[in-house]
């Protein structure tokens, strides 16, 4: 399999230099940490290592070294396609190298070979009350996939620790091939009421088969925007909950299933992945408020209201970040490219030309401008997907195309099991006498 073959060729001298680095410079300090980041969820603290992502403060996202717009420009796409091969992605995630077409359709072929899901984690949804939230029985149907882990049997079978990463990379590549089916069956059930089991095709690609699964109208656009989603949310370094969570109980050996239905736990949370639909939701009180696209001075009246309620506006603002993400800005592309006249992008256009001044001129802020969730839902919205509570489920389907990179690379340079050390607040009261 591509990926195993070239992994494999890499992993030699990867596993030469990280031994080199920690043998002659173990004990070289990182970086030093203070009270308030301990107390402060460990902002900022430099104690993660992963060679997948990387968060600029300054220019956003890099996946391997690499900026969107170049990621987006580089990736092999589909025939009459603008968007690039989600399988593409994973092959740059997984090597970190641009993949040409035939190996980036290899990893599509293998997600396709890999894709069917077994019966019960369907009928374990449908058996569930109906008013149960998406990304429960998301990460319901990750757990349900556990008993099938090629992780799991090997560790039993006692297999070698330095190949972990083989059966890791197999359950990553099941398991990826997998979410799309389960999180389109989820869509149309709770939604729509239909219970048939949704059927990937070798014949289409990911953001193909995602969008005639979920059934929308416009099959071709939603495919397009799929798979910019997808790449989009894939990673944001190892520090974010759902990719640190995804992390720390993979150091458990425990497997991908395991722990990436930890990982989605975690970005359920209204901290994390929630956040794009309270966005959607404060465009859609703006357009309704203003029945369509304010002047600038009722948006600018609107934005100091929220801010004077004791509100944040969604979508602006980011812990790392000091720019306009360019996650933002791929999406914004992406909808005046081909919907420049809708009123809820119109909107967002106006909102990224007032907000910003706004929150200068408030002043709290450390970066006014817009990220990546500031205009996500919008494009769903578009295409009709508009069940605010699935959108996690989207931001999930991504996430797993980063979080498993990490965990096979973490597997094959034999990151131990995470256990960093706690202190009592009489014991932090010591140390800041002394
Ligand atoms: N509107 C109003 N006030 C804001 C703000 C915004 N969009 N962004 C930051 N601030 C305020 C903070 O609330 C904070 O105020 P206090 O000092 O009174 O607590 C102050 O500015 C300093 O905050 P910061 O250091 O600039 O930002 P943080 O690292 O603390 O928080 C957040 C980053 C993204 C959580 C924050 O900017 C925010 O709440 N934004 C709006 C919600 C949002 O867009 N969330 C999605 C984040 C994207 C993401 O990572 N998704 O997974």
């Amino acid at each position: 399999m591509i990926l195993h073959e070239k992994m494999a060729a890499q992993l030699p001298a990867w596993r030469e230099r990280v031994k080199t680095l920690v043998k002659e410079h173990g004990e070289t300090v990182v970086d030093k940490v203070t009270i308030s980041q301990v107390y402060g969820g460990m902002r900022d603290i430099k104690s993660l290592v992963t060679d997948v992502s990387f968060v600029d403060p300054a220019t956003g996202i890099k996946f391997r070294g690499m900026a969107i717009p170049e990621v987006l420009a580089k990736l092999p796409k589909p025939r009459g396609a603008k968007i690039p091969y989600v399988g593409g992605l994973y092959y740059l995630l997984m090597t970190g190298e641009i993949p040409n077409r035939a190996q980036a359709e290899e990893v599509e072929k293998e997600w396709a070979s890999r894709a069917l899901v077994p019966d019960h984690v369907f009928k374990m949804i449908r058996s569930m009350p109906k008013e149960t939230h998406p990304m429960v029985l998301f990460s319901q149907a990750v757990l349900a996939l556990q008993s099938g882990s090629k992780f799991a049997q090997a560790y039993h079978a006692g297999v070698k620790k330095d190949a972990y990463w083989e059966s890791t990379l197999e359950d990553s590549l099941d398991l990826t091939a997998k979410l799309p089916v389960i999180a389109a069956f989820i869509y149309r059930l709770k939604y729509f009421g239909e219970t048939k089991k949704p059927k990937y095709s070798a014949r289409q690609d990911y953001g193909t088969n995602f969008a005639r699964m979920m059934g929308v109208a416009d099959r071709k656009g939603y495919a397009e925007l799929a798979r910019l989603y997808f790449i989009l949310h894939s990673d944001h370094e190892s520090g974010n909950v759902s990719a640190h969570a995804t992390h720390l109980v993979g150091s458990a050996l425990s497997d991908a299933y395991y722990a990436f239905s930890a990982g989605l736990n975690g970005l359920a949370g209204p901290l994390h992945g929630l956040a794009n639909q309270e966005c959607l939701g404060w465009l859609i009180d703006v357009r309704d408020k203003f029945g369509g696209v304010p002047s600038r001075e009722d948006l600018y009246k609107f934005a100091w209201d929220t801010l004077n309620g004791g509100k944040v506006i969604p979508g602006y603002g980011h812990a790392v970040l000091r720019v306009t993400d360019p996650r933002y800005i791929a999406q914004l592309e992406f909808a005046k490219a081909r919907f420049p006249e809708d009123t809820l992008i119109r909107l967002a256009e106006l909102v990224y030309d007032v907000v910003p001044a706004v929150l200068k001129e408030q002043g709290k802020a450390k970066n006014p401008a817009p990220n990546v969730d500031a205009i996500s839902g919008t494009l769903q919205y578009y295409y009709g997907v508009r069940e605010f509570d699935f959108y996690t489920v989207l931001f999930g389907v991504g996430r797993a195309l980063g979080v498993t990179p990490n965990l096979v690379w973490a597997r094959a340079l034999g990151q131990p099991i995470e256990r960093p050390k706690s202190l009592s607040t009489a014991m932090l009261e010591e140390v800041a006498k002394a």
